[in-house]
């Protein structure tokens, strides 16, 4: 930073100080409602410097400092002219990456754990794992309709990532299934903790657990319904549901696969209807202390623009998970179109606003995995063949501080059409990690782009790796949930042990102190523990 610079900021901290002391209003009813995710916040508090550093890349400046004069500590604000260290103020704080979404409920609470996908869950993870329970008795299945025919469909499929959560001194384990309903499970005995949710039609994807402490889950199901459901009585209960009709104009189809995110009271959430959603929730409790919702959708947008239709034709969706990154959303969609939007304004009132902008040739199911340097990993299928897929290749490492010319590196892997990337990406040490539809899973030095080495699976292996204290699992097609030791990261990775299913293993492991759950598609989810 230069000197005029660290001159300017110093001022303007300053003067909105003493602004700050002078005219402190009182709270309105939406701060008192986003007070608890403020003082997380708080506790992580961040270097200053980095702070701002980090903050200039996607926010304006004065739009950083305003946002400080609404954190309701005096105490703080009056040391700021002489402290080294203030609150990140922004949505996601680049130095989260890899760790736990937040301090306020202990779990893995959406898929790959965190807003920039990159928390894989907390060890131990067992060495020598049993099948410690298997949920539940009959198996989960239910018909729906694909292309007109119908088909029944069981178990927990792509990306089937189970949140797995502590509360009232009880694990709980949340899931959608194949047989249409949303699960609450005791982690230990592998019992109900509430009565099934039953929607419409199969749920894929992975459900996102309320990060803040309110008994929410955000759900969406091949019903064509985005639920919210709260968890604190008898049985789970809807309090809301956007239908993915309710929003114009859409493309392609209705289904929910895509994991929300829930930041500062606001949820951002991805429709295979095409379309990006933010709602506001005002959430609180109601006089009998049960949490309510007061859901406003305050933003939407179309998922496609007409550059991505005249290369790819109207038949778009989004089925990946939206990544949060600083104050930029990003999402991509199964036309290859990967998106940052400038969310800095939003709690102002300010609409997002496209900042970033790669075509990365064909569809996206894989989410957008970021590390911490800010660089943004994306696996590409090969369906359409298109001529971008030959130039760009699959494995992509973008750097949205560079939107004109993003692409790092690439890999190529597309052997015939209808292959390449499902699972999502995984980030261990300088390795990104990618199974790819056919089979194989790439070890790819993440700094230079290289191929440190290939392993081979029965494919095709949509499940994406959950790697905790070194111990990479995943699923593969013949049924086997696999332990893979990455310490050599140079070579490929070392077989610790497997667990036979029933049936091919989609879905992507949660790997929670000494447990680890994973559905497959025979019709269960599956516990795994040393023995005692
Ligand atoms: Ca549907
Ligand atoms: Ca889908
Ligand atoms: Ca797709």
């Amino acid at each position: 930073m230069s000197g005029r610079r660290r001159l300017l900021i110093g001022s303007a901290v300053f003067i909105l100080t003493i602004g700050f002391l002078v005219f402190r209003s009182p709270r309105t009813s939406d701060e008192v409602i986003d007070a608890p995710a403020q003082e997380s916040f708080l506790s992580t508090a961040t270097p200053f410097v980095s702070t701002l550093q980090s903050t200039t890349t996607a926010t304006p400046f004065v739009s950083t400092l305003q946002s400080t004069t609404t954190v309701p500590v005096v105490t703080t604000t009056t040391t700021v002219p002489i402290m080294k260290e203030k609150p990140y103020t922004g949505w996601v704080d680049p130095r989260s990456v890899g760790k736990i979404w937040g301090n306020v409920v202990e779990g893995i609470l959406t898929f790959r754990g965190s807003p920039t996908r990159s928390w894989h869950g907390e060890g131990p993870v067992p060495m020598t794992p049993e099948v410690a329970w298997r949920f539940p008795d009959d198996r989960m299945c239910s018909m729906t309709t694909v292309h007109g025919i119908a088909q029944e469909w069981c178990g927990i499929g792509w990306t089937g990532q189970p949140a797995v959560f502590e509360r009232d001194g009880r694990t709980w384990v949340v899931f959608g299934a194949y047989d249409g309903a949303v699960h609450f499970v005791d982690g230990v005995s592998g019992g109900r903790i509430l009565p099934d949710f039953q929607t419409g039609d199969i749920v894929k994807g992975s459900v996102t657990v309320d990060p803040d402490g309110f008994p929410l889950v955000y759900t969406g199901s091949r019903d064509d319904e985005l639920r919210i459901l709260s968890f604190d009585r008898e049985e789970p209960v809807e309090l809301w549901s956007l239908h993915a009709y309710d929003v114009s104009p859409t493309k392609w189809n209705n289904d929910w696969d895509s994991s929300p995110l829930v930041l500062h009271d606001y949820l951002f959430a991805a429709g295979e209807n095409s379309r990006f959603h933010i709602v506001r929730l005002h959430r609180s409790y109601d006089s009998e202390g049960l949490v309510a919702v007061r859901p406003e959708l305050v933003w939407d947008t179309a998922g496609w623009d007409e550059d991505l239709l005249a290369a790819v034709g109207d038949m778009v969706s989004i089925e990946s998970s939206p990544l949060i990154l600083g104050d930029v959303l990003y999402f991509a969609n199964s036309g290859g179109l990967v998106q940052g939007w400038d969310i800095g304004g939003l709690r102002e009132g300010s609409d997002p606003k496209r900042i970033f902008r790669y075509w990365a040739g064909d569809d996206v199911d894989a989410t957008l995995v970021a590390d911490e340097e800010g660089m943004i990993y994306v696996g590409v299928e090969y369906e359409r063949g298109t001529e971008r897929s030959h130039q760009i290749g699959q494995i992509l490492k973008l750097d949205p501080s560079r939107p004109d010319d993003p692409l790092v590196w690439s890999i190529e892997d597309r052997p015939h059409l209808g292959s390449g990337v499902w699972a999502t990406p995984a980030i261990y040490g300088d390795l990104v990690i990618v199974p790819t539809d056919e089979g194989k899973v790439h070890g790819i030095n993440r700094l230079s782009g290289e191929l440190e080495w290939t392993m081979k699976l029965p494919g095709p292996t949509w499940s994406s790796p959950t790697i905790v204290d070194g111990i990479m699992v995943m699923g593969d097609c013949s049924g086997r949930i696999l332990g893979l030791d990455l310490s050599n990261p140079k070579f490929e990775p070392v077989k610790i042990w497997e667990v036979k299913t029933g049936g091919c293993v989609e879905a992507s492991a949660a790997v929670w102190r000494g447990s680890i759950y994973m559905g497959s598609r025979d019709g269960y989810l599956y516990a795994l523990r040393d023995p005692n």
